[in-house]
């Protein structure tokens, strides 16, 4: 349980501070977006009704985030961090990351300086202990815990809450615990708390998502196409259409339950049809990444570190598995960028290049 000092400390930050609230999030997933949405509410009610403006990263492509983000209508309620303007950049709420330097921030990265961090994850580069500020991060399974742990404190009630705070902060929990096993104690309590809040049948409804055929096909790729080097496992997907970036998760969740694996990478060039459509070129050298570890002696933040530089992130699961990903250049940009005249040749060799150099960069030792 965080302490009543902590969130006694969440209070007087939000309290004294002037203006309105920004809250980012660098993925949206069900824990980010119930963090960030129970937080706002929090905020809210703190300040009796100042601002509060919710930023994301990327996009809403994962089925189940889709799904949610319909039935609560959050798009209505989330903006993209692309409308983050330099006013929106005081009061800044982090949760679920805790990496100012990120690339998924993308020109933001570095820029901001928050308040308030509640996060889970390892490797945080956030300065801490500066006045007015108050930074929650631990090593559970979600941050929707310590966000429901901070609710609870504070003597705040779902009774008259909308669905959508306590559904989603279950869902955050459920879906970052891997259906609630991977779990600590802290995990199972929250979830508990905010269980009996929620509707069952449709929270079962977003648990059992649709999965499209294109991730399917993707699978199917990954499967004739992946790289067993002693207990490790590597997958590029060649080029990877943005609006299926989180079927990396899926497939690197899939092989690590292979029996003689212990660590997967899963990774893909981003391309992006809309650019393709205006006559651009629709690759701009970006390659998302996801790793699983089955291992507890890996640091999974620091191996995706020594691989691939900044740019990627990892939490330890309370089992001792480890999950991340990230965001990293090749650094070709200038030869990629408005040059719709790349050809095919060029277009094989690069990925057949970016290929290899994956495999060496996972498989160096
Ligand atoms: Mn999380």
């Amino acid at each position: 349980m965080i302490t009543k000092e902590q969130a006694e400390l969440f209070k007087k930050v939000i309290t004294e501070a002037e203006g309105g609230f920004s809250i980012i999030f660098t993925q949206p997933d069900p824990d980010a977006l119930g963090s960030a949405f129970a937080i706002a509410y929090m905020v809210r009610e703190i300040t009796n009704g100042k601002s509060v403006k919710v930023f994301h990263c990327g996009g809403f492509a994962h089925p189940m985030n889709r799904a949610i983000a319909n039935k609560f209508t959050l798009f209505d309620r989330v903006t993209s961090i692309a409308n983050f303007t330099e006013k929106d950049n005081s009061n800044v709420i982090l949760v679920d990351s805790s990496k100012v330097n990120d690339s998924r921030l993308g020109d933001l990265a570095s820029t901001i300086v928050p308040i308030v961090v509640v996060d889970h994850h390892r490797s945080s580069d956030i300065e801490q202990g500066k006045a007015g500020q108050c930074v929650i991060i631990e090593e559970i399974g979600a941050s929707c815990t310590l966000v429901v742990e901070l609710w609870s404190l504070l003597g705040f009630s779902f009774e008259k809450v909308e669905q959508a705070i306590p559904t989603l902060l279950a869902l955050g929990i459920y879906n970052d615990t891997e259906s609630l096993i991977d779990t600590t104690e802290r995990d199972r309590k929250a979830y508990i708390t905010v269980a009996e809040h929620i509707d069952h049948d449709e929270f079962n409804k977003l648990i059992r998502h649709d999965i499209p055929n294109s991730w399917f096909c993707y699978l199917e790729k990954a499967l004739s196409t992946r790289k067993h080097l002693g207990d490790k496992t590597v997958v590029y997907l060649g080029e990877l259409n943005v609006s299926d970036a989180d079927v990396l998760a899926w497939i690197a969740e899939t092989l690590i339950r292979h029996a003689s694996v212990s660590l997967v990478v899963v990774a893909g060039m981003l391309h992006d049809e809309k650019k393709a459509e205006k006559g651009r070129c629709n690759l701009e050298g970006k390659i998302r990444i996801s790793a699983r570890s089955a291992n507890p002696s890996i640091n999974l933040s620091q191996f995706l570190e020594d691989c691939f530089g900044g740019g990627t992130g990892a939490k330890m699961m309370p089992n001792g598995k480890g999950s991340g990903g990230g965001l990293v250049e090749v650094g070709i940009q200038p030869w990629l960028i408005d040059s719709p005249s790349l050809s095919e040749d060029a277009r094989k060799a690069l990925h057949q290049f970016v290929s290899i150099r994956l495999t060496q960069l996972v498989c160096r030792d």
